[in-house]
């Protein structure tokens, strides 16, 4: 494909999101480990807290997820999710930038448009029954992303022919799929799904062509931040991945990112700040 137009503009709920430069998406999860105090209402404080921080180091919209993807996890139930979103939705209903809900299921896809979310971030890509028709009814955004398996199985040994060609093919139908059921395109992000059933070659040759995403001509996001085959290339264990990070999310919106979703989003703004520079858009000013 070629020619394309890319999108000027991202639609979910109530914004209407520029994409004359890159975005970033901050990470906020809501999962028992993550803020670890024993205690119940001081977890989604911390949460509400962290969303609010991330904004204010710049984040163009806040990813909140409840249900832990990472490989090997299991699944909750939609009364466990719904049970930690809430009261985070309920506390960020006045932040001045979108909230993304991260989320495979229709019944908080629903609640959470209903308690303000902007955007759903599904690593599914609505291929739950009732999930296209549950963002259909609304006017949010959503993110559809490629992922081979499911999380508790993913990683064994996943395989390719073409992994570029399969991740398109995939990604253009359920594109298609969206636009069917009435999700206009202006609406729709896609995202290849870094680490999500890919060893880290595949990851590497997913980045390297990420131009053939952008090709499709909606909005690419590209999730790097702190994962394994960061580790895998600098021998760094998940704390300690921020360069690695740094570096990844530079390179996606070098080959047409568009979002890049990341745990640390004042990093991630300067090294942006720099790339922007060097290609000539201003910055803060000179000095
Ligand atoms: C993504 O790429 N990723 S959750 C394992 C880690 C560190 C981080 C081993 N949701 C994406 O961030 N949504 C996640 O260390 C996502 N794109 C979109 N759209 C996994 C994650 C992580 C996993």
């Amino acid at each position: 494909m070629s020619a394309a137009v890319t999108a000027r503009s991202l639609r979910c709920g109530r914004f209407r999101l520029a994409l004359d430069r890159p975005l970033v998406a901050g990470v906020v999860n809501v999962t028992p480990d993550s803020f670890s105090d024993g205690g119940r209402s001081l977890e989604p404080r911390a949460a509400i807290a962290h969303a609010q921080r991330l904004a204010d180091e710049g984040a163009d919209l806040v990813d909140i997820g409840a249900e832990s993807s990472r490989p090997g996890a299991a699944g909750v139930s939609a009364e466990q999710e719904l049970s930690r979103l809430m009261p985070v939705l309920d506390g960020l209903r006045a932040c001045p930038v979108p909230i993304s809900v991260d989320t495979t299921k229709p019944e908080v896809m629903r609640a959470a448009i209903g308690a303000g979310a902007a955007m759903i971030n599904d690593i599914n890509a609505l291929r739950a029954p009732g999930a296209l028709e549950a963002v259909a009814a609304s006017d949010a955004g959503v993110c559809l992303m490629h992922m081979r398996g499911e999380p508790r199985t993913m990683q064994r040994e996943p395989r390719y022919g073409d992994v570029v060609a399969e991740v398109r093919a995939f990604l253009a139908e359920r594109v298609a799929a969206a636009e069917a059921r009435g999700i206009a395109r202006e609406r729709i992000v896609i995202d290849p799904g870094f680490g999500f059933g890919k060893t880290a070659a595949h990851n590497f040759e997913l980045l390297r062509n990420l131009d053939r995403f952008a090709e499709m001509g909606l909005p690419v996001m590209a999730g790097w931040s702190r994962k394994s085959t960061l580790g895998a290339v600098t021998g760094r264990g998940a704390g300690e991945r921020l360069a690695g990070s740094i570096a990844a999310a530079l390179l996606a919106v070098q080959r047409g990112a568009t979002i890049v979703r990341v745990h640390d989003v004042a990093a991630t703004r300067d090294a942006l700040a720099v790339l922007a520079a060097m290609d000539g858009h201003g910055g803060r000013g000179k000095q």
